[in-house]
């Protein structure tokens, strides 16, 4: 009984895991380990043998049963151990920096203009930015060889030699998205168009790529006289002033008729634009009577209808607002600019918070 004592107790403080140490108590103690075998023997043991043998069997396993219930325990505590000296963590390390980004400025003045609109009622609508050409030219009333589809500088998709087929195009202007909403909603609508417009230019003032937004409203009886109201609120608004003026000068595009080029009045003190005052004025967007060729074209009975549309540059108007000077700067995704002319994510312009959060 010694010998077996001594035989696990040294084993059980060797193993060196729990597999090791459920090993060794099925040799021992389970069904048909060693100490069982012998406790079963007593049964052929004379009465005083077993008297004598039976509680020392019993202790002795109730010492190996002790034994490895510890080993088990100890073999867990240095298992822990290990992993809190592993895992260890300095919570007095400064923290990673993270990467903070910055709304654009083109995007931030485009939620300032759909916000505005959206006060007055005009829902946003989108389309492709790769167009047919009927989309952006015939249906606005510019048919294949007008002079006007020069004046676009339009990029042209590619066709497979062969396809004779009129090629898609990088849209020029938002207007064909009015002209799908027109189709699928037809009249009374109120809409503004805001979007990535596309034109083969590229200088001081001009970038291949630009933003529009270009609005609609037509109704039975919509005038310019609405077409001047809505765009002095929303001068009003976007530049943050109580009183402006606008000057409408006659003009001419394909898509409206009458048309008229609207200007701003404003100062410039020190390169600092003041709007709504001063002797200077400032072309800021095109307008007119949507063509009655035009509401035709995208389904809307002219004899019925009739509204006035308009289209601006927001790149332009983000300049002027936050005194940007190049407009190039836009698109050179320069952090350190971005940083500089940025809104945090948290600026949302709001109209009641001032347009600029
Ligand atoms: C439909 C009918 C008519 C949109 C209009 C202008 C005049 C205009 C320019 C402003 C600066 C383009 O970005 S810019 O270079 N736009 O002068 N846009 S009227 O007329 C429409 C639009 C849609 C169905």
């Amino acid at each position: 009984m010694d010998d077996l004592r001594q035989k696990y107790l040294s084993a059980i403080a060797a193993a060196g895991d729990e597999d090791a140490l459920e090993v060794l108590r099925l040799a021992a103690v389970g069904k048909k380990g060693e100490i069982s075998l012998k406790m079963r023997e007593l049964g052929r043991m004379s009465p005083e043998e077993r008297r004598k043998v039976g509680p020392k069997l019993n202790a002795l396993k109730d010492e190996i049963n002790a034994a490895l219930a510890a080993k088990k325990a100890a073999l867990a505590d240095a298992a822990l151990e290990e992993r809190l000296a592993g895992e260890w963590l300095d919570v007095t390390l400064p923290g990673r920096p993270r990467p903070q980004g910055s709304v654009h400025p083109i995007s931030q003045v485009t939620e300032e203009i759909i916000a505005i609109f959206a006060d007055l009622g005009f829902a946003v609508a989108e389309g492709p930015q790769i167009e047919t050409d009927w989309y952006n030219f015939d249906a606005l009333n510019i048919p294949p060889h007008h002079p006007a589809r020069q004046e676009f500088d339009t990029f042209y998709m590619h066709r497979d030699a062969g396809d004779e087929r009129a090629p898609h195009v990088l849209r020029t202007h938002t207007s064909p998205v009015q002209i799908r909403a027109m189709e699928k909603h037809g009249a009374p609508i109120r809409v503004i168009a805001p979007g990535r417009v596309y034109r083969s230019d590229y200088d001081q003032t001009h970038t291949p790529m630009f933003h529009q937004v270009e609005g609609l409203a037509i109704d039975r009886d919509i005038s310019m006289a609405n077409l001047k109201w809505v765009l002095e609120e929303f001068c009003r608004a976007f530049f943050e002033v109580d009183e402006v003026e606008l000057r409408f000068r006659a003009s001419h595009f394909p898509f409206t008729e009458p048309s008229a080029e609207v200007d701003l009045r404003c100062s410039w003190q020190g390169g600092q634009l003041k709007v709504g005052e001063g002797d200077d004025w400032m072309e800021i967007l095109g307008s007119g009577m949507v063509h009655p060729k035009v509401l035709q074209a995208a389904g809307v009975d002219p004899d019925a209808w009739q509204g006035f549309a308009f289209g601006l540059g927001i790149d332009r108007l983000a300049m002027l607002k936050y005194g940007i000077p190049d407009l190039r700067a836009f698109f050179d995704s320069d952090l350190r600019w971005l940083r500089h002319y940025g809104f945090g994510a948290l600026q949302v312009p709001s109209l009641h918070g001032g347009l600029s959060g």
